[in-house]
């Protein structure tokens, strides 16, 4: 072979390679193009060797938004929101001096003594042992999300809010949490949500500061801290951890009835949500709004979510809190990356603001009851978008300070005591979490309007205060600030008559019924809601250690409904009792039950089960429509990395039934080789030449009622599972058919069919 053709040679085999290079980017180019799956860590894609090339610090990841950058006095910032970011290529001090090592401290030859003049170990370890916070009292489990919330206009004839304006456009920061655990509890336990949301207003900070259940356990402030020492852990062991399923929970809610209506939501589905995207908000008291020509109407505030309201059952909460204790935040983050944004309407209960402040007989100060739906409906007023995750939990999600006592003119407090005594409380504890007063100064804080607060000092001090006269009236600075009037959109205090009273420490009586909406609720719930309800009972006080204390408990059920009672009775081994009280019956509100409806698929799991010999064409098909609904697959194969050309996110070994809401198996499931009894507790004996753990998979979506699909050779697992035949389970010979059906099917999130109730 001459020269020549040694060229021509080297250059085809050049071209063919350019060709598959080519090949290769167009294919990677086009699976770029899909949405991703949710859960990279960074912005960037790692390399397997540690970059040592210096380079600007990697963007944040693209579903990631910053609080705005405003000034500590309210300016506004031509700063990108990054601009508070780690700065520059190389590592520096706190003081921005550039280290060249920061991996051994300064010691007197290789093996010691350390230096005490090595100031760079001294700066790193001073601040490393400083990085924690107290944690909120309560509330200290959270996630936070970046939105916006868009007014319709609806409220503008009851409130002179702007954040109510038609088309008013609001930024907000809404951090959700649950009460009773520590900062690093699990997120799926049994208990209250909260659901605070930041509305950072042309006229300033409105905070919304609620819950996911509409009452409270007490109608008195003062009692606050004896629910939540109730609540916690007992002060001897420090456990049980974030949960009411034990002796001093029920103790106490057990002797304050008042508490029951609560404890009866707690009990509830609503005790236990899907997802913080799919739980409704409360504002829990009411509130009073002042319109433009100061006349004033009594609210109470809902949230509903566009996504419907949907929960766990019992058993994957408790499996949830073990195999995934971060399954509310994941799936939050999750979403908001995925480009499910979730969305909530705010709603409004209207009253006139009546000197008895009644509506139908009820209290409307009294936060232990609701006013039904069917008698006040819920009109829309706006909507919220979450829409960015946080960049830096702690910046963000940790250090936002919520208050009650933000109000913005237009919205206003009533005399509810369990509000009064939360104005003073909020202020109280961010002066300890956030080390000083200045907390409104942190950037997820910070107003996006003028501060001009005449407060000076304290820790933390952000602002450089000019003038020489922070005091009215002055002359000195020209008399600046100046007041203004409601023209000037000042908060104008609505002058409300106050009743001449004597000053006591009692409730009003009407503050003494604790049962007729407690029962009202169950008897509002649909069988299978009901059972649920029995269930969380029986547990929890079979939790408990003292007889008195369930016999109380009893006590307090069979005033609430006989049938109720007799069922957690027997679950207890204990006889039922008679009720003690004439509980006056009112009517069932059929809106309290979360069943009936259909709901979008926006963020909702499905796994695909594949086989590395079936149908791959189904599986992608199956995957690419699913991922066009908004919803997103995973694929879980017998090893990781790729099966075919799909891409695999889970396998035999990582999976759990509980991050699913729906399963597809698209083949015949044998044993993977690391299907081993010695390496996984989880695989024992193949069942029907099945991986033992995709059986446990399919058996648990299978009783947590779950949509369950299959074509192919996926069928012939289920029928070896003997689930072929139930309701909700989709068994077909297409791919595309399957999934029609199995999405149908989840529009109503559970199969509860599968499982009739006892009544
Ligand atoms: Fe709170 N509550 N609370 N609370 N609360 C706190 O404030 C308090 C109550 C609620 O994500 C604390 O910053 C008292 C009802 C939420 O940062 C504290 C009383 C409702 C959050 C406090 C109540 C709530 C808190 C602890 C009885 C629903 C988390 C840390 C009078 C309407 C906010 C903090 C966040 C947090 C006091 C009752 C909702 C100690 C004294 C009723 C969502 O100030």
């Amino acid at each position: 072979m001459d020269a020549k053709d040694t060229i021509k040679q080297t250059a085809k085999a050049v071209g063919d390679k350019v060709e598959d290079a080519a090949g290769a980017v167009a294919e990677k180019a086009a699976s770029l193009l899909e949405p991703p799956i949710p859960g990279s860590p960074g912005s960037g894609t790692p390399t397997v060797e540690e970059p040592t090339e210096p380079r600007e610090p990697l963007p944040p990841k693209d579903d990631q938004a910053q609080p705005r950058p405003m000034s500590p006095t309210g300016a506004e910032s031509a700063d990108p929101p990054t601009a508070s970011a780690q700065q520059d290529a190389y590592l520096t001090t706190a003081t921005g001096v550039r280290i060249g090592d920061s991996d051994h401290s300064l010691k007197a030859g290789e093996r010691g003594p350390t230096l005490l003049s090595d100031h760079h170990l001294r700066e790193k370890i001073m601040h490393f042992d400083h990085e924690r916070i107290p944690e909120r009292v309560v509330h200290a489990h959270g996630a936070g999300a970046h939105g916006t919330f868009v007014a319709n206009g609806a409220a503008s004839s009851v409130s002179r809010a702007a954040v109510f304006a038609q088309g008013e456009e609001t930024p907000v920061f809404v951090r959700f949490s649950t009460v009773l655990g520590s900062r690093g509890s699990a997120d799926t336990v049994r208990d209250t949500r909260g659901f605070a949301t930041k509305f950072y207003t042309r006229e300033g900070n409105w905070d919304l500061v609620g819950n996911n259940i509409p009452v409270f356990f007490i109608q008195d402030g003062i009692k606050f801290p004896d629910v939540v020492h109730a609540g916690k852990p007992h002060p001897d062991r420090e456990i049980p951890q974030a949960q009411s399923a034990h002796d001093t929970f029920w103790d106490f809610v057990s002797l304050h009835t008042e508490a029951q209506h609560h404890t009866m939501w707690n009990m509830s589905d609503r005790g236990i949500p899907r997802s913080y995207r799919m739980m409704e908000g409360f504002g829990v008291h009411t509130f009073r709004l002042v319109d433009a020509e100061g006349g004033t109407t009594l609210c109470k505030l809902h949230w509903k979510p566009r996504l419907g309201v949907h929960s766990l059952t019992w058993e994957e909460a408790q499996l949830a809190g073990g195999f995934d204790p971060d399954f509310h935040r994941r799936d939050l983050y999750d979403a908001i990356e995925s480009g499910a944004h979730p969305q909530w309407d705010l709603g409004l209960q209207l009253f006139p603001d009546t000197p008895d402040q009644t509506f139908e007989g009820i209290d409307l100060l009294d936060p232990t009851k609701i006013v039904p739906e069917e008698l006040a409906p819920v009109q829309v007023v706006g909507t919220m978008t979450l829409h960015g995750n946080p960049t830096n939990f702690f910046a963000e999600t940790e250090q936002v300070a919520f208050h009650t006592g933000h109000l913005v003119p237009g919205i206003d407090i009533t005399d509810d005591p369990l509000l009064a005594a939360r104005n003073f409380s909020y202020l109280d504890t961010q002066l300890t979490r956030l080390a000083g007063p200045n907390f409104n100064q942190i950037p997820i804080n910070r107003p996006h309007v003028a501060v001009n607060d005449n407060h000076r000092d304290g820790y933390h001090q952000h602002a450089v205060h000019g003038g020489v006269a922070p005091y009215k009236p002055n002359s000195l600075d020209g008399g600046c600030p100046f007041l203004a009037g409601a023209e000037e959109g000042a908060f104008v205090d609505v002058p409300v008559q106050v009743p001449a009273a004597r000053k006591v420490r009692a409730n009003p009586a009407s503050y003494d019924d604790h049962y007729s909406q407690t029962r009202m609720f169950y008897r509002s719930m649909t069988p299978v809601e009901q059972e649920h309800i029995i269930h969380a009972y029986t547990f929890e006080l079979g939790k408990c250690y003292e007889q008195a204390i369930k016999e109380r408990q009893l006590q307090c059920l069979a005033e609430i409904d006989a049938d109720l009672c007799e069922q957690v009775a027997t679950g207890l081994g204990l006889p039922a009792p008679s009720p003690a009280l004439s509980v006056p019956d009112v009517a069932a509100s059929p809106a309290l039950s979360q069943l009936g409806g259909e709901w979008p698929p926006d963020g909702r799991m499905v796994g695909i089960v594949v086989d590395p010999s079936g149908d791959l064409d189904g599986v992608e098909e199956v995957r690419r429509t699913l991922l066009a609904a908004g919803a997103v697959p995973l694929v879980v194969a017998p090893h990781g990395g790729q099966v075919g050309s799909v891409g695999v996110q889970r396998t035999f070994a990582t999976v759990r039934s509980i991050e699913l809401d729906a399963v597809l198996v698209a083949g015949a499931v044998r044993p993977a080789p690391d299907a081993l009894p010695a390496r996984d507790a989880r695989a024992g004996e193949a069942v029907a030449a099945l991986d033992p753990r995709v059986a446990l998979l399919l058996e648990e979506c299978f009783r947590h009622a779950k949509v369950i699909g299959a074509w192919g050779e996926g069928s012939s697992v289920l029928s070896a599972l003997g689930m072929s035949e139930a309701a909700g389970v989709v068994v077909g010979e297409s791919a595309a058919g399957v999934l029609g059906e199995v999405s149908g099917l989840m529009a109503s999130h559970r199969v509860w069919e599968r499982f009739p109730a006892r009544v």
